[in-house]
């Protein structure tokens, strides 16, 4: 695929380019730590609290890939010639509400996931001083993205917008991550049932798709003052089609992925997640490895584990993988140049580019 290598994706003439943009945007992590904490500090009663959450958001909320974050603000610009500062500053924040909502989501989902490292620490409610207090961590971090939306935006014709935004998209998130626990929950032993791809689509679209794609865009659109509903179905639909690509890469880096490059150890196998991989598997076994599957899958035992990827391999579903990549590129790129409207094609490709192929 050099199609999509050597190329930042961003327009040259905006005046956002991606190499600074990341130091930009890290650049203004401390000023809304500091906003989100100051007068808390300052008051005896809480102050012991508030000192808990300014760890809480320096453990929790830099130290990703930041991509929704930054999309934000690249894709800002690609809607708006000639920015000024101060909507930069202010797509900037909004970039880091999206990363807040996602510390938020990854905070929770770890506890739900058994999960061990995110971002290549140990997950937050491993810490032996933190435990269940990351559930309301969890929530904390939350609260901080309508305090930085208030502050930053109340006097914005957008406002309302992004608040029902992301009181909107939180809870297409909760619904995804219900459907992710309840599939991955069988009330008797392992049954595959209802693992289809039918379900998988409709658990990666609502789990992650809205939050990690339509919300950046949507941001920087109504930020833009684009808020006609073909214009958001235009993008949805790309985004969406994105998002559930991207989630079929994150279950497969899962497996395949090196924890010192994702920054994670993967958990689907022993939590019986109806993953894209799994779901590969089932479409290609025979009766004796289904048997396998249905006798090693869903255990936390390092020898079940290493057996059900031995299938996988003996599958060859990273074949499967690298084929699904290469032509979910291409329908993406078709949906691109079919459905973008009157909004930039480059927007959507730029989104693209820091996807496809990631390692991490
Ligand atoms: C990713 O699933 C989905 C989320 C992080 C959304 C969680 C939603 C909540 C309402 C808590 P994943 O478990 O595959 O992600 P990862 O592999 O990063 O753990
Ligand atoms: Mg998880
Ligand atoms: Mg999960
Ligand atoms: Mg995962």
């Amino acid at each position: 695929m050099a199609h999509i290598n050597g190329t930042n994706g961003t327009n040259s003439n905006k005046k956002v380019k991606s190499t600074s943009e990341l130091e930009e945007f890290d650049a203004i992590f401390p000023v809304l730590v500091e906003n989100l904490t100051q007068n808390g500090l300052k008051d005896s009663e809480i102050s012991d609290a508030i000192t808990w959450f300014k760890e809480v958001l320096e453990y929790n909320v830099p130290f990703g890939k930041k991509n929704r974050g930054i999309s934000v603000v690249t894709s800002y610009c690609q809607l708006v010639q000639d920015p000024t500062e101060e909507n930069l500053t202010r797509a900037r924040v909004l970039g880091w509400c999206v990363e807040l909502l996602q510390a938020f989501f990854l905070v929770a989902d770890d506890i739900m996931d058994s999960s061990i490292t995110r971002r290549g620490q140990p997950c937050w409610y491993k810490l032996n001083k933190v435990g269940t207090i990351a559930i309301n961590d969890s929530f904390y971090l939350e609260s901080a993205i309508y305090v930085l939306l208030k502050k930053y935006c109340r006097d914005q014709p957008y406002y309302v917008h992004l608040m029902e935004l992301f009181h909107e998209t939180t809870l297409q998130t909760v619904i995804g991550q219900c459907l992710d626990l309840i599939t991955s929950t069988p009330s008797d032993g392992v049954d595959f049932t209802n693992y289809t791809l039918d379900r998988h689509a409709a658990i990666v679209k609502w789990k992650t798709a809205f939050y990690s794609f339509y919300l950046p865009v949507a941001i920087a659109m109504y930020m833009a003052g684009i808020d006609d509903s073909e214009a958001h179905t235009n993008a949805k639909r790309i985004l969406l089609q994105m998002g559930h690509f991207f989630q079929v890469q994150d279950d497969y880096l899962d497996c395949y992925g090196a924890p010192e490059v994702i920054g994670k150890i993967g958990t689907d196998i022993q939590d019986n997640k109806c993953g894209w991989l799994v779901i590969q598997a089932l479409n290609r076994v025979t009766p004796e490895q289904r048997q396998i599957l249905e006798e090693n899958y869903a255990r936390d035992n390092e020898e079940k584990i290493e057996k059900v990827k031995k299938l996988y391999r003996d599958l060859n579903l990273s074949q499967v993988y690298q084929d699904y990549e290469e032509k979910s590129y291409q329908e993406l790129m078709n949906l691109i140049e079919k459905s973008s409207g009157n909004l930039p094609k480059q927007m959507f490709i730029a989104f693209a580019m820091k996807i496809y192929k990631r390692k991490k």
